[in-house]
């Protein structure tokens, strides 16, 4: 029996740091931050018990530091290291280093980050372990293909369209798609390049092409005694260059009985490699109904709290306490699927070209009232950084069903107020009026197909909707050089929206 956790650092800074602090406290667990020179004033460390400098800005000399982390961990006496997301959390070697340096890693076992790392590793043991995966071909030796020509015949075997996928990478790095023989080589070469560059690594394999499909992750978290279980799906097809900006639970795409199926893969997965901690299974989900395995990810998600709204869970304080040895406090089925969760992933950035916008918050008014989280990183008069991920919040609403959660969300958005630099809250409030998105019809093709959305944001003070839906579709025609707004898309189903009716509202308030 370990003793018990009364001290973590947590390697990571802005929202999810304040988050890991928020249940530390809450369980009587000192807090230490760590901060680079260009974090000294930000909220995580004001947030924590105690702080420690690791460096310069750039993530490389500081919060990707093994040494300068540990260092500061033995300095503060914590005894247990939480990475948060991004950074050091998806290291092995940090896992391993802190073990040797006594301190315990909040996460899974290195072994198991290591099984899950190597994409072509992963699919061959989630095979084995009856998991399905895209069809496809890791190459003669299960490590790419000798050659070009090689990879051309496997993928004429295969049927075009295919994705070229770097056996190292993730997050779509290195990922090309070929629907053109013709262009499969200088594809294959381009995949190649960047894979070599990115990872170190030039192995690419094939799977199938999945056409328009929803990125459906399934909540994993497992006890060092053999317990796992699901905490059900989120849907995160609304991406943006591998970027998520909105997440959903449950999926409006998932039924109670394909909820079940899926879940019960993800806890054969996370098992097969000997999980411990919170993970989270990524499918595929085809227009079809399949679905199929894509990879695992060995953390805390940014997204982990609308599966904490409609579990009524505490994912970290439950990661707490996986780590001090302590047994899961439920099985499957005492767990249930309580309403809807959205989360619009506020980023400080210009709202059209989606170029990171840093600068000083010089206004901060955040959203409150029933149902309503918001998790974030910054305060009234901080920095938002050029060096760091531009996120500066997560506004998280629930409902009792998926239409309340968004009616929620819409007036949340309604009462935020960022001044000082540029965000993307205005394009958030247009998707939440968007008949596709109220339908909860949408694939990760969402944002790509739905360019209106971006033409023109939402005043606060606009006294007509529909004309401004009518202006920004006259701006994409322009803009485009004519195109019509599809059917459900454009000004007419904006103007039908129940929101409409509730202008006046939104007038008068002044939110
Ligand atoms: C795919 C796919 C279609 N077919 N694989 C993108 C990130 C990486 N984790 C996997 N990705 C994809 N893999 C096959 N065989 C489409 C994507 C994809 C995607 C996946 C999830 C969320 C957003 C996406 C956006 C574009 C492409």
């Amino acid at each position: 029996m370990p003793r018990p956790i009364k001290k973590i650092l947590i390697a990571n800074r802005g929202e999810i740091a304040v988050r890991v602090m928020r249940a530390c406290r809450e369980l009587g667990i000192q807090t230490v931050a760590i901060y680079s020179d260009a974090d000294r004033a930000a909220l995580h460390v004001r947030t924590a018990d105690e702080a420690y400098p690791v460096g310069p800005p750039p993530a490389r000399e500081s919060y990707l530091d093994i040494g300068k982390v540990l260092d500061a961990a033995k300095k503060s006496g914590a005894d247990a290291i939480h990475p948060g997301y991004g950074f050091l959390s998806e290291k092995a070697e940090f896992a391993r280093a802190c073990e040797k340096a006594g301190v315990i890693f909040i996460g899974p076992p290195a072994d198991a980050i290591d099984a899950m790392g190597d994409k072509t590793r992963a699919r061959q043991k989630m095979m084995s372990a009856g998991v399905p995966v895209v069809p496809g071909d890791n190459g003669p030796t299960g490590r790419g293909f000798p050659s070009a020509e090689a990879a051309l015949e496997s993928a004429k075997k295969i049927g075009l369209p295919v994705m070229l996928k770097a056996s190292a990478g993730g997050g779509g790095k290195g990922m090309r798609l070929v629907d053109d023989e013709k262009k499969f080589v200088a594809a294959y070469q381009g995949a190649q390049r960047e894979a070599k560059s990115a990872f170190g690594d030039d192995a690419v394999y094939l799977e199938k092409a999945v056409i328009r499909p929803r990125h459906i992750e399934i909540q994993v978290f497992a006890d060092s005694h053999g317990n796992v279980v699901h905490f059900f799906e989120r849907d995160c097809s609304i991406q943006r260059r591998h970027q998520k900006v909105i997440e959903e639970a449950p999926s409006p795409a998932v039924s109670p009985e394909l909820r079940a199926r899926m879940g019960a893969v993800a806890v054969k997965a996370a098992a097969a490699v000997n999980y411990v901690g919170a993970g989270t299974c990524e499918f595929l989900l085809s227009e079809t109904g399949d679905f199929y395995f894509l990879e695992m990810n060995t953390r805390l998600q940014v997204e982990h709290p609308v599966t904490e709204m409609i579990t009524q869970r505490d994912l970290v304080r439950l990661q707490i306490a996986v780590a001090n040895g302590d047994k899961l406090p439920f099985a499957q089925e005492d767990l249930t699927v309580h309403g809807a969760a959205i989360e619009c992933r506020i980023y400080a950035e210009d709202p059209i070209r989606f170029l990171p916008s840093p600068g000083k918050i010089v206004q901060y008014r955040q959203p409150t009232g029933p149902y309503v989280r918001d998790d974030s990183g910054i305060y009234e008069g901080s920095e938002i950084s050029v060096f760091y991920d531009p996120m500066i919040s997560k506004l998280i609403t629930w409902g009792a069903n998926r239409a309340e959660a968004i009616e929620r969300m819409e007036r949340a958005l309604m009462e935020y107020r960022v001044g000082g630099i540029k965000t993307n809250l205005a394009f958030h409030r247009r998707v939440m009026r968007e008949a596709d998105f109220r339908a909860g019809k949408y694939s990760t093709a969402y944002i790509e197909g739905h360019k209106e959305i971006l033409a023109k944001p939402i005043a606060l003070d606009e006294d007509d909707e529909a004309l401004d839906a009518a202006l920004a579709a006259a701006a994409l025609h322009a803009l485009e050089g004519g195109v019509q707004p599809t059917a459900g898309n454009g000004a007419a189903a904006t103007a039908t929206t129940p929101s409409t009716e509730r202008s006046a509202w939104q007038r008068t308030t002044g939110f």
